[in-house]
């Protein structure tokens, strides 16, 4: 009973630390689409318009996907706020009626809208940043109907740098929970920035007073907005960032690769890694971002298209559709559309992702880009689900042994369902053997028989 009541206490306490928001916005991952991935700069109103009459004609809405996210670009580059009223300004050539018009357009179809913007002096992109503008930017966004903001992390000013820095790129292995001054210096430093001492307390870093200025902001408007933060997982923002918003990325932006980086931007196999270590921050109301989705896009095989979506899935990372859906091939909507993979992401009952439970190529906690942890489960309100992932460039027979499995019960048998086919494989007591191709991902999920 002590035991019962203190772990209710605990459990209590978490969720009294997380921030929350009207009508459960949050609670879950994010589901949607997002225009950087494939469109870049070369954004319009009819870009949005388009997408959101195909997230419905897809069935991708019904899925859940309701989001209809406009990333950087979108504001008057030249002269980016009024100058009486300091309001930041749509570019009228790609919204001629403003973005209240688009949102009220994409609101009509029953879906949200959102927005970006940048705790700097300017976006990624060089258009007008938030930082010192707050409360009026977050003002105009509720005013348009904004439902969805994305706030990145570009030109920061000199005064606002952290005194400690912590870049995840930088950090090199070992446990996170054992490491407080891991990434060191940034690469390319000014100002010398020395590691944090241990036990540093990041919601003491600027970075943290950046994304609480908004929070508070976005609070304080009268339409509730939920807060995407892109802070590239600096400052530890997995240690506090379910305190200011309701996702935050862990890592620099993605690219459609599998594995290594291109100009900055990585792959899966890298940002998989890094997850192996640091998934632990999510839980209801909280999200650790991975980054918006490259299935379909670049080079990635369709193998690895599957990897990506089901991995991502399998963190209970935001779920944002970086692909046109014009012309969409079937094979790649499928990928977007699995149900069992979303059922697991969305979980109302079960808030954690799934763990790596051993790494299969290397030693278990082995940091190495290429080869992550291969072998993950977690709980769900429809069972088991375990993901095996094959990092090896030929097809391999992987063995999912149940005795290796956390909450699997031993001497028990189990159906094992194919989250891929949709199919019942069978019923299976020790373990389960299926072939996996090269950098395909096996997707399961057991029930007791
Ligand atoms: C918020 O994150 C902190 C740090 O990781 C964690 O201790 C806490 O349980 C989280 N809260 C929720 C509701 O997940
Ligand atoms: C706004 O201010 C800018 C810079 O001070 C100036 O160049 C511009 O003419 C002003 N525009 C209007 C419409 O007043
Ligand atoms: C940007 O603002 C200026 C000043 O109001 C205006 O002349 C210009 O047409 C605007 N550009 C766009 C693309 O909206
Ligand atoms: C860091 O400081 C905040 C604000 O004072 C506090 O709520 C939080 O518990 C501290 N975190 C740790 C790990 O001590
Ligand atoms: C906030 O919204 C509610 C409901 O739409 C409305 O009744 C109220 O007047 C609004 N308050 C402000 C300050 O806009
Ligand atoms: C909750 O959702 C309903 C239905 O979409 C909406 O009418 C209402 O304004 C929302 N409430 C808040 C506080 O956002
Ligand atoms: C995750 O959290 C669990 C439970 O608090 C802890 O035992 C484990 O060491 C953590 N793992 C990592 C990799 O931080
Ligand atoms: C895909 O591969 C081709 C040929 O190797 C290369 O030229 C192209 O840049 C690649 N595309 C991406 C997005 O990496
Ligand atoms: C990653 O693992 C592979 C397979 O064990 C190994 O060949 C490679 O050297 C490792 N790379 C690093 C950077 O440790
Ligand atoms: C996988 O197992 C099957 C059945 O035992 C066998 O026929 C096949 O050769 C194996 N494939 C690989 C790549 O090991
Ligand atoms: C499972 O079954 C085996 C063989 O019947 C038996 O030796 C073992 O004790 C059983 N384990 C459990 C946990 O019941
Ligand atoms: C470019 C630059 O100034 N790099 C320096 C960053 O900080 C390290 C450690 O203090 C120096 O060794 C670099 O020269």
């Amino acid at each position: 009973m002590t035991m019962l009541i203190s772990v209710l206490a605990l459990t209590l306490l978490r969720y009294a630390l997380a921030k929350t928001s009207p009508n459960e916005t949050g609670r879950l991952p994010a589901m949607g689409w997002s225009s950087w991935n494939e469109y870049r700069c070369d954004i319009n109103e009819d870009v949005f318009l388009t997408v959101g009459s195909q997230l419905v004609s897809l069935g991708l809405k019904d899925l859940g996907y309701e989001n209809v996210n406009i990333d950087d670009c979108w504001s008057n580059k030249t002269h980016q706020r009024d100058n009486s009223t300091g309001r930041i300004q749509p570019d009228y050539n790609k919204f001629p009626g403003g973005i209240k018009h688009t949102a009220d357009k994409i609101h009509n179809l029953g879906l949200k809208i959102g927005i970006y913007s940048d705790a700097g002096t300017l976006t990624c992109g060089g258009y007008a940043g938030s930082l010192n503008h707050e409360v009026l930017d977050a003002k105009a966004f509720a005013e348009w109907g904004i439902d969805y903001l994305k706030y990145d992390n570009c030109n920061v000013p000199k005064e606002w740098h952290d005194d400690y820095r912590w870049f995840p790129e930088n950090w090199k292995g070992g446990h996170p929970a054992e490491d407080q001054t891991g990434g060191g210096p940034e690469e390319n430093n000014e100002s010398k920035p020395v590691p944090a001492p241990p036990g540093y307390n990041w919601t003491d870093s600027k970075t943290y007073e950046r994304y609480e200025t908004m929070s508070k902001a976005l609070d304080a408007v009268n339409h509730t907005i939920q807060f995407s933060q892109c802070a590239w997982g600096h400052a530890r923002i997995d240690e506090w960032g379910n305190t200011t918003g309701h996702s935050w990325r862990m890592w620099g932006d993605i690219y459609p690769l599998w594995t290594g980086s291109f100009e900055g931007q990585w792959g899966i196999m890298p940002i998989l890694n890094h997850a192996s270590f640091f998934y632990n921050s999510t839980d209801f109301w909280g999200h650790a971002d991975w980054d918006m989705l490259e299935v379909g896009n670049g080079n990635l095989t369709l193998e690895e298209s599957r990897s990506h979506f089901s991995m991502w899935a399998a963190l209970k990372s935001p779920l944002i559709i970086g692909t046109p859906l014009d012309g969409i091939k079937p094979e790649i909507l499928e990928i977007l559309s699995n149900k069992d993979l979303i059922a697991f992401n969305q979980d109302p009952v079960f808030g954690a992702p799934a763990k790596p439970y051993k790494w299969g190529v290397n030693a278990d906690f082995t940091w190495n880009q290429t080869h992550p942890a291969e072998y993950w489960s977690g709980e769900s309100s429809n069972g088991i689900h375990i993901f095996a992932l094959n990092t090896l460039d030929t097809a391999q027979n992987k063995t999912i042994a149940f005795s290796e499995v956390p909450g699997l019960v031993a001497n028990t048998s189990y159906t094992v369902h194919d989250s891929w086919t949709g199919k019942q494989m069978g019923i299976f007591a020790t373990e389960y053997t299926t072939l996996v191709e090269r950098h395909d991902t096996m997707a399961i999920r057991l029930v007791e028989a």
